[in-house]
């Protein structure tokens, strides 16, 4: 075999952000890109030889070609096997999944997730370890490190693999393994759910719409779904992956998969609408006329996943992202289980996972998991809903009606000001930490601030300290409001404002969300001066 190092200089900013290493596709097409960051992982990991790795991504543009590229790396690197989706695809969650029953030693997933696709839209990768979950704040910066000093890399010079050819060939001395991208993950989902009982709600007439946004789980949901579980054909809508998502935005939220919403919420909706983003690690919930937010749903999920085969045991935990509204807390505490505040990422969640402190975890940003891999999983979470609504024989109007008459409901909004000037939003939040000492005490209109800070999360497992993981400020009437800079945005800054307040009375559930959380968003505006920061009026996107 013959490999060639190529001489190479160290290329700025190629830094990790929350869910991997994301930019401008054009970016990664620069030369020596790719082949920088995939040799400075490979170098930070102690390298290649001998190491099993599991390939794909979420067959966004530039998705083949990158793939191409890490394997010849992955050969010249001395490594013994990849194992890669079928076409190039794999869910992020699929991903995990075969990083763990394969016993890989990592895996390289190719996607910019919820973030949209093509030549002039964003790209990413995204290195996880072996234990199916994201890399670790310690090994983005020892990747992030060796960046900085690169100055060659290993490539062999071979033809393309191909990737639809199903089994084994080699590339120079390694095995290229193709598998089907949905034949792994459909069985885990077989045996955490009762596929009868899901089967026999849909023989029933219950009926469902799934929006795979033209991304990665299209085939998983047609296969499961459809295939596997009998929903009518039709079910699944958008589902054949496009390398630009059909021009669209894979985030699945009332405002990029407004044509689930408008249907759910008009005269002709099914009982149940779902949609997941571009790398299938994100879930969106609606039922027949009422939208579930995804921080109402992880604490839906934790009060009922004992309805499911694999979690009749109960759960030894809930984790939930700082930014995510306190509703799952609520569960935990009846249920008598911890329940963990982590940053931001779901790379947070993998040591409480390992570790059997936690079993569910979710984050506000439509991502819902558990144990049963290392990262979020959007069909997972719409399996265990169907399961729940297959037992319980309930809406999920009902469902969420009786939950919040049990808990209380914890309003919630997220608003984004998406692409604003990086410098300002940073000396906002500077600005801000500065300040916390000065807020308790303070009133906004019927809210005074109790306590605020600038969250710092120690990983109770390994004792790593993250901080900096965004300011929150807890205001009386079981109000809150976050706020925080996106760690994957590839344009200017993305201010997200996280707000929540928790009503307790009955009559007051079915308020609009904004409506019920005006007194919180003038709160927020009178302590940040968030208009007058972004210049803008009004958020782009609220969810
Ligand atoms: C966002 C979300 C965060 C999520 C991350 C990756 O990060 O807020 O909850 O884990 O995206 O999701 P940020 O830093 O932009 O707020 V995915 O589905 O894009 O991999
Ligand atoms: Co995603």
């Amino acid at each position: 075999m013959y490999v060639v190092t190529h001489p190479t200089r160290p290329i700025g900013g190629q830094k990790p952000g929350t869910s991997g290493l994301r930019k401008k596709t054009k970016v990664f097409m620069t030369p020596h890109y790719v082949e920088n960051f995939i040799q400075a992982t490979f170098d930070a990991i102690g390298g290649a030889r001998g190491k099993t790795f599991v390939i794909g991504g979420d067959g966004r543009y530039f998705n083949a070609q990158a793939i191409q590229v890490i394997l010849r790396m992955a050969a010249a690197n001395g490594a013994a096997r990849c194992i890669v989706g079928m076409g190039g695809l794999l869910s992020t969650p699929a991903a995990s999944n075969l990083i763990r029953v394969r016993e890989a030693d990592g895996g390289l997933i190719l996607s910019a997730s919820h973030n949209p696709g093509g030549i002039d839209e964003d790209f990413g990768i995204k290195y996880n370890t072996a234990n199916g979950g994201p890399a670790p704040e310690s090994v983005t910066e020892a990747i992030f490190n060796r960046t900085k000093t690169l100055s060659r890399y290993n490539i062999i010079e071979k033809q393309d693999v191909d990737l639809n050819a199903l089994g084994e060939a080699t590339l120079g001395d390694m095995v290229v393994e193709i598998v089907h991208p949905v034949t792994d993950y459909a069985a885990l989902m077989s045996f955490l759910f009762d596929f009868n009982a899901i089967r026999a709600l849909f023989a029933s007439g219950f009926t469902m719409r799934f929006d795979a946004m033209h991304a990665v789980t299209g085939p998983y949901a047609h296969a499961i779904l459809e295939e596997q579980l009998g929903a009518a054909p039709g079910t699944v809508v958008n589902g054949v992956p496009s390398p630009d998502f059909g021009g669209g935005h894979p985030d699945p939220n009332p405002v990029w998969a407004s044509g689930l919403m408008t249907l759910m919420m008009g005269p002709d909706a099914p009982d149940f609408g779902a949609a997941s983003d571009g790398d299938g690690d994100r879930n969106m919930i609606v039922g027949r006329g009422i939208y579930v937010t995804p921080s109402d749903s992880l604490a839906v999920l934790a009060a009922n996943a004992h309805l499911a085969p694999g979690y009749t045991d109960g759960l030894m935990g809930i984790a939930r992202s700082m930014p995510t509204s306190r509703a799952a807390d609520r569960v935990a505490e009846k249920l008598g289980i911890p329940a963990f505040e982590t940053p931001t990422g779901w790379k947070f969640f993998g040591n409480l996972l390992d570790d059997g402190q936690a079993t569910l975890c979710g984050e506000e940003s439509a991502g819902t998991g558990s144990d049963h891999v290392r990262e979020k999983d959007g069909l997972w979470a719409v399996l265990l809903w169907l399961n729940i609504l297959a037992v319980r024989k309930q809406s999920v109007s009902d469902m969420l009606n009786e939950h919040w008459a049990t808990y209380g409901r914890n309003y919630y909004s997220r608003h984004d000001y998406e692409g604003v000037n990086a410098g300002a939003a940073e000396r906002m939040i500077t600005d801000l930490r500065e300040r916390l000492s000065t807020l308790p005490g303070t009133a906004y209109g019927p809210l005074s601030v109790i306590e605020a800070d600038d969250f710092a999360y120690t990983d109770p497992v390994d004792g790593s300290v993250s901080e900096h993981q965004g300011i929150r400020i807890i205001l009386t009437q079981g109000a809150r409001i976050v706020m925080r800079l996106s760690g994957t945005g590839t344009v200017g800054a993305t201010l997200r404002v996280y707000l929540e307040q928790v009503e307790e009375d009955p009559s007051r559930f079915d308020r609009d969300p904004q409506d019920a959380l005006s007194d919180v968003i003038a709160a927020a505006e009178a302590i940040a001066s968030i208009r007058e920061t972004t210049g803008r009026d009004a958020p782009d996107v609220r969810t």
